[in-house]
């Protein structure tokens, strides 16, 4: 545990995983439907190659998400009587949430920021690059995965919570998976807490198709850098090349799939598992879903998890929303 005054951060990442890869790799490339986790899309490389799609023309979510904080910023910050924690889940580099602390310090004076993400070395990067531009800020890092940061946090009842997920992170889960996990921060919070939600929405296709499968190849390096990852940590013998990149857009479930396609049929040796991987021509790995809401999706996602939809904040194209979800009690409790 690194610490000082103004910062502490915890590593809850263990061993387990390089664990967790081989066996989800295990598990995935010998699937009837072959696939690998989208969460080992972030490796360093990946990180970077993550916040290169961040700035792509395409690759609308950012800036229309940063669009809405910069104009709502100040409202979410009116919204609590006391100094607050402000906690992040996947908070990366945290460009977003300077937003929110411009906003929170002045009107509380001090702040308590609690990122919670996958890796230690991008929390303590931007943790001393976000102390050293504001002195009155505290920052408490945890690095490891959501629920297991989300247990470490003290409770401070004279100071309400601000959970931030953004990013439309919730996208990467399917809709019973996001009820589940947004249950869970509902349970982990007090009344006068909130979550603030960044959700991408539904639209035409061509614009979502374009976004996660843009014309400067970007995102395909991204999904290949999947399988250069096995090579390195596994001891895979990928031709990350011999596999093309595609984003099909499902309008029904509202969800865009990303793949990686066999270009042939080829046998792939994946030393540390032991394990050869047979692929026919155009046999796919599934590598990622990005659900998208509609306005009642959202307001769904909200009852079915102990939620009332505060405010839902859209940009000026309205293609992205940010949701203040306010707890509520739920039946039975
Ligand atoms: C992190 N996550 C919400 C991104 C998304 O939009 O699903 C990851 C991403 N995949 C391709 N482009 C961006």
């Amino acid at each position: 545990m690194l610490q000082n005054n103004r910062f502490s951060l915890v590593d809850l990442n263990t061993s387990q995983h390089l664990e967790s890869l081989a066996n989800e790799v295990r598990a995935g490339l010998t699937a009837t439907s072959k696939r690998i986790p989208c969460r080992f899309f972030y490796d360093e490389a990946g990180s970077q190659i993550f916040e290169e799609i961040c700035e792509l023309p395409e690759y609308y979510l950012t800036r229309a998400e940063s669009e809405i904080l910069r104009d709502r910023a100040h409202e979410v910050a009116q919204r609590f009587s006391l100094p607050i924690s402000l906690v992040e889940l996947g908070s990366g580099n945290s460009t977003k949430t300077r937003l929110l602390i411009e906003a929170l310090l002045p009107e509380y004076g001090s702040l308590s920021y609690i990122p919670i993400d996958i890796s230690p070395s991008v929390l303590e990067a931007s943790a001393l690059q976000l102390l050293d531009d504001y002195k009155q800020l505290e920052i408490r890092a945890i690095a490891g995965e959501y629920q297991d940061g989300l247990r470490r946090i003290r409770p401070e009842p004279q100071r309400p919570k601000l959970i931030l997920w953004l990013g439309s992170s919730i996208g990467n889960l399917d809709r019973a998976s996001a009820d589940q996990f947004v249950s869970t921060l509902r349970d982990a919070m007090n009344p006068e807490d909130r979550l603030l939600l960044g959700i991408d929405l539904r639209k035409d296709r061509e614009v979502l198709e374009s976004a996660y499968d843009d014309s400067g190849g970007v995102t395909a390096r991204f999904n290949r850098n999947l399988l250069v990852r096995i090579n390195r940590e596994l001891g895979g013998h990928f031709d990350s090349e011999a596999f093309d990149f595609q984003a099909i857009y499902d309008e029904v479930e509202g969800n865009v799939v990303s793949q990686l396609r066999s270009r042939r049929d080829q046998t792939v040796r994946i030393e540390d598992l032991g394990l050869e991987v047979a692929f026919a021509a155009d046999e796919t790995i599934h590598t990622e879903n990005s659900f998208k809401y509609s306005r009642a999706e959202i307001d769904v996602l909200a009852r079915n998890t102990g939620f009332a939809v505060e405010e839902h904040w859209l940009d000026a194209k309205n293609r992205f929303s940010v949701n203040l979800f306010a707890p509520i009690s739920r039946l039975g409790q």
